[in-house]
């Protein structure tokens, strides 16, 4: 194999490797040992996008351009993050399409594309990321790229019935099409785009992992991403004063912490999650004064008017909670609206007895795979997981809850303050094996040997 080429919305800063999640250290990792060119948005909004930037570290390249005001109100906020974003997420009715958003979504794609096919050679493999960036292969293909292409999918893949209201959805199709490989992350994902190209392509489909267009062979697979589970353990053993301090008090209250970490995101199902929780404390009266629930609720996309929407409902259902239960020496929720260091993320998880991921629809969830794997064999803390995360396909150990149904969710909060240990002991184990063999290497390495043809991977579907 020639050099590995990534594309995708944004690079990550290769000089802050700490702060990595586990998405970069696998595509990092995967770049650094092909002597790898990663190219996309370097995060700047500017007039002047005239003069691609590229820039060396160790033996990664990048290769960066910026937006204009136009493409990033239209391509980034508009099609990807109106259009995309919400109707994979299952939320038509979030769903925003603009003529003007789709025809700057190609645009850019096609820009992105004329910057990076005069840097390519021919042995080189270019691995595309998720929603933003669908159209590259076809608009590489335009230019006379004949290489291996890959595509992957960080978001779920949704039903046939949603995929086909999307707007110019037949357009996407013929792009993903263009891909020698087309990963998602669970079997159902695959499952939707095979019945989806049963149903709307006249596409020659083989099985739901292979598929002949024009004489071209088409590979599709799911590939669940995984985490750095070293490196995240290590981090939540590395003693942070304040989170052990606040651990002892709990420890003398006889309280215990439920702890849950998002983007600040509709589709984390957060309003959902606050509901549950006070209905928990509404059935089991003798958590008040016990049970304490730490929500990190990073910001993200802003400039989107979903996004404002739900900070603004999420601050009014805490605050009536706390309201109503919260004494002079206890509240029984704790909301922050900002990003933490994950060098106190990490001790938090850990030192919480209850993980509670709750998502309405999600791709994978890291933040699911990342408690598991900072939790002590000794004394491990129980995930609470919903059954539309992508990562309950593989963590079938979690308690698994449907987000939507808030007395559900309330009992499996019941249960896993009250699970002894020794069922918590043989949850974690297993949990932590399938974290552990399914990391971040595993699944860049997964990817890339179907991409080469080196594996002939097994029919994979129903494996679960
Ligand atoms: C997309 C898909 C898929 C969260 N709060 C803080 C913080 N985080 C970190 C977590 C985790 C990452 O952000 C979030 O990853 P997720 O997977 O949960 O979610 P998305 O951002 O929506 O990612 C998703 C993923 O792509 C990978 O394919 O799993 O389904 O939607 O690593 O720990 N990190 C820090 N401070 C915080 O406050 N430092």
């Amino acid at each position: 194999m020639g050099r590995l080429v990534v594309v995708s919305n944004r690079t990550a800063n290769l000089t802050k490797k700490s702060q990595a999640g586990g998405l970069t250290v696998g595509i990092v990792d995967a770049l650094k040992s092909q002597d790898g060119l990663w190219m996309g948005w370097d995060g700047r909004i500017s007039e002047d996008i005239s003069a691609p930037k590229q820039e060396k570290y160790d033996n990664v390249t990048t290769l960066t351009t910026s937006l204009t005001p136009e493409e990033h109100e239209k391509y980034y906020l508009g099609f990807s993050n109106k259009v995309l974003w919400p109707a994979f997420h299952y939320r038509l009715d979030l769903m925003d399409y603009r003529t003007e958003f789709a025809d700057c979504y190609a645009s850019v794609n096609e820009r992105f594309a004329a910057t990076l096919a005069p840097q390519l050679k021919q042995d080189d493999v270019i691995w595309v990321h998720d929603y933003h960036m669908i159209p590259m292969a076809a608009k590489l293909r335009q230019k006379g790229c004949g290489n291996k292409i890959g595509f992957f999918l960080h978001i779920p893949f949704p039903s046939i019935d949603v995929f086909s209201a999307v707007p110019r959805h037949e357009w996407l199709r013929s792009c993903l099409l263009q891909y020698d490989l087309i990963g998602f992350q669970t079997v159902n994902d695959v499952q939707n785009f095979h019945r989806y190209l049963k149903e709307h392509s006249d596409a020659d489909i083989i099985s739901p992992e292979l598929v002949r267009v024009d004489g071209r062979t088409i590979h599709i697979g799911h590939f669940p991403i995984g985490i750095d589970v070293k490196q995240f353990a290590q981090t939540s053993s590395k003693p942070d004063d304040t989170v052990e301090l606040e651990r002892i008090r709990r420890k003398m209250l006889k309280r215990f912490q439920i702890i849950s970490a998002d983007r600040l995101d509709y589709s984390k199902g957060l309003p959902h999650r606050i509901k549950a929780f006070r209905k928990f404390l509404d059935l089991y009266p003798e958590y008040q004064g016990h049970a304490e629930y730490l929500q990190i609720a990073s910001p993200s996309r802003e400039d989107v008017t979903a996004y404002g929407d739900i900070k603004s409902e999420l601050e009014q259902l805490a605050g009536a909670v706390n309201g109503k239960f919260a004494d002079f020496n206890w509240a029984p929720i704790q909301y922050i609206n900002r990003s933490i260091a994950r060098s106190k993320l990490a001790p938090l998880f850990k030192s919480s007895l209850i993980g509670l991921i709750t998502p309405l629809r999600d791709g994978m969830n890291l933040v699911a795979k990342e408690y598991v794997a900072a939790q002590d064999d000794a004394d491990p803390g129980i995930l609470i997981l919903s059954k539309f995360a992508g990562a309950a396909e593989e963590l079938s150990e979690a308690l698994i809850v449907n987000p939507y149904d808030i007395n559900d969710v309330a009992q499996a909060i019941q249960k896993a303050a009250t699970m002894p240990l020794a069922e918590r002991q043989l949850r974690h184990r297993k949990l932590l094996k399938r974290v552990t063999e399914h990391d971040a290497q595993w699944w860049q390495r997964e990817y890339l040997d179907a991409l080469l043809g080196k594996t002939e991977r097994p029919q994979l579907i129903h494996q679960f």
